[in-house]
């Protein structure tokens, strides 16, 4: 019974040491595989967003009749504050390339020292350009071009 017993023991080693010996080029070559796809995914999804630099906050000051020049370089994904340096309403909107209004205050205006943000959209590319202006007084204008960051 115990030369029976350790017989099954024998026995059953090899054939767990020759199963994992087949199995680790299948096992080896699932993992590259897995490997590979993840690289692929990840770095795909890191190409294609345009968010793999971090975003900024940028600010901007609008007087009675004009944005004042600003230095910073807007790049997609930026939040640009627009703060209200007059004692005047404003009524900021945007004009994307492909001609969308963007309104900037959800209510009717912008009132004196209040801020209103605009966030540069993600999908824009580099030279696209966005117009501020204002409804109420029509000679407000800023033209600002987004810039895409060559190296991520
Ligand atoms: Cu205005």
């Amino acid at each position: 019974m115990i030369k029976t017993g350790s017989e099954s023991v024998h026995f059953r080693i090899p054939v767990n040491d020759e199963r994992q010996v087949s199995a680790q080029p299948g096992t080896g070559w699932m993992m590259r595989w897995q490997t590979w796809l993840l690289v692929l995914v990840a770095g795909f999804i890191f190409s294609a967003s345009s968010m793999a630099w971090s975003a900024e906050v940028h600010r901007m000051e609008l007087t009675h009749h004009d944005f004042e020049p600003w230095d910073f370089v807007p790049k997609p994904g930026d939040r640009i504050d627009i703060h209200n340096h007059s004692d005047i309403v404003h009524a900021v909107y945007v004009t994307y390339p492909d001609g969308t209004i963007v309104n900037l205050t959800e209510t009717a205006a912008q009132l004196p020292n209040t801020t209103v943000s605009w966030t540069v959209p993600a999908d824009a590319e580099d030279g696209d350009e966005y117009v501020f202006r204002c409804w109420i007084h029509t000679v407000i204008r800023a033209d600002m071009k987004v810039q895409v960051p060559a190296s991520q």
